[in-house]
């Protein structure tokens, strides 16, 4: 949308995702192509909501994240504003303010969110016509995750054939709203993490022992939380789940050096998350890169999930939220 000054403008709200089946390592890092393809489910009520607008004759990107501006992350969005500049032959600098409603840099995905609404906002302001799909695999290009946050509910990124990547996208599996399960976090520290996820994917695949049976056996992961997820089988989903998370942390833990992302509250919860789930209780454990635990369940548990949690020494809060939307426009 073009003001009276000829600036473009946009204000774009995504949310966080959270992998059940990872994406851990890159085929080509420039592209961000991953080894492997990957399942998540959207967050709803975890937030980033991004304003853009392209300033004629404004030389470079003035960024400010949670009022904040941060050179490495300036330059981040940056090269992603870049490809969107490509596309619309537009050549000048634009202004861009980010907030999120939760910790940044802890392994919550704030780069998911934060790329897949940067991508939604700079695609309205410049009058792209991009398809959900084609946002997807430029927000693939920002950050890997983020191509799945451009969608809403259960998503599949795909790994691709092209070497160009344009096959490399996220879809749809099932909406939000068909199956809606809860996600609550423990948070167990705030701290950012020592490694961040493109550094420790690197170092995985140039060391870890354990990288061609991981790339060996996420085909059949995927089509085992694809069924489960479309016969909204829980029990299936908790394991494969519980599987793919433990499998890519050890592939990680594997390389040299070792990548920890855990910390003790952080095993304290995935101990308590399955002695709840041996009780009856639907709810299963996914870690990422970082500490904190997400517990995923059905929304009659999610009361006692959160009470199991905060009881847990070295938990400083428990969030909860449910199953939301993708990518949206919202009003600056
Ligand atoms: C995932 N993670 O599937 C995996 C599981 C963390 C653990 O995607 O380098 O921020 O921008 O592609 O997407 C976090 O890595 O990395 C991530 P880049 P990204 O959610």
């Amino acid at each position: 949308h073009a003001d009276a000054l000829g600036e473009l403008h946009a204000a774009s709200q995504a949310q966080p995702n959270i992998a059940l089946i990872k994406y851990w390592g890159k085929r080509d890092a420039a592209l961000n192509l991953p080894v492997v393809g990957s399942i998540s489910i959207t967050l709803e009520s975890l937030w980033t909501r991004t304003e853009v607008r392209f300033v004629p004759g404004q030389k470079q990107d003035r960024v400010s994240l949670n009022g904040r501006s941060d050179e490495a992350e300036s330059k981040r969005v940056t090269a992603c504003l870049d490809l969107l500049r490509q596309r619309a032959a537009v050549d000048y600098g634009a202004d861009v303010a980010s907030r999120n409603n939760f910790p940044t840099a802890a392994g919550l995905a704030s780069s998911a969110s934060g790329f897949a609404a940067l991508v939604h906002a700079g695609t309205q302001a410049l009058g792209l016509d991009l398809s959900e799909a084609e946002q997807s695999v430029l927000a693939r290009r920002c950050s890997g995750s983020a191509a799945r946050s451009i969608f809403g509910g259960y998503v599949e990124w795909a790994h691709g054939q092209r070497v160009d990547g344009t096959d490399s996208v996220a879809r749809p599996l099932l909406a939000a709203d068909a199956w809606p399960l809860r996600v609550a976090v423990a948070i167990t520290s705030t701290a950012a993490k020592q490694v961040g996820s493109s550094e420790g994917m690197r170092r995985t695949a140039q060391t870890s022992p354990f990288q061609s049976a991981w790339i060996d056996t996420q085909e059949a992961d995927l089509a085992t939380a694809r069924r489960a997820i479309l016969a909204r089988d829980f029990e299936a989903l908790a394991l494969i789940s519980e599987h793919s998370c433990l499998k890519m942390h050890a592939l990680a833990m594997a390389a040299q050096p070792g990548l920890l992302y855990w910390n003790g509250a952080t095993i304290e919860c995935m101990h308590r998350v399955r002695a709840l789930r041996q009780q009856g209780l639907p709810v299963f454990f996914t870690v990422d890169a970082g500490p904190q635990l997400k517990a995923v369940c059905e929304p009659s548990a999610i009361e006692r999930v959160k009470a199991a949690l905060k009881d847990v020494p070295g938990v400083l809060d428990v969030l909860d939220t449910g199953l939301g939307a993708g990518a949206r426009s919202i009003s600056a």
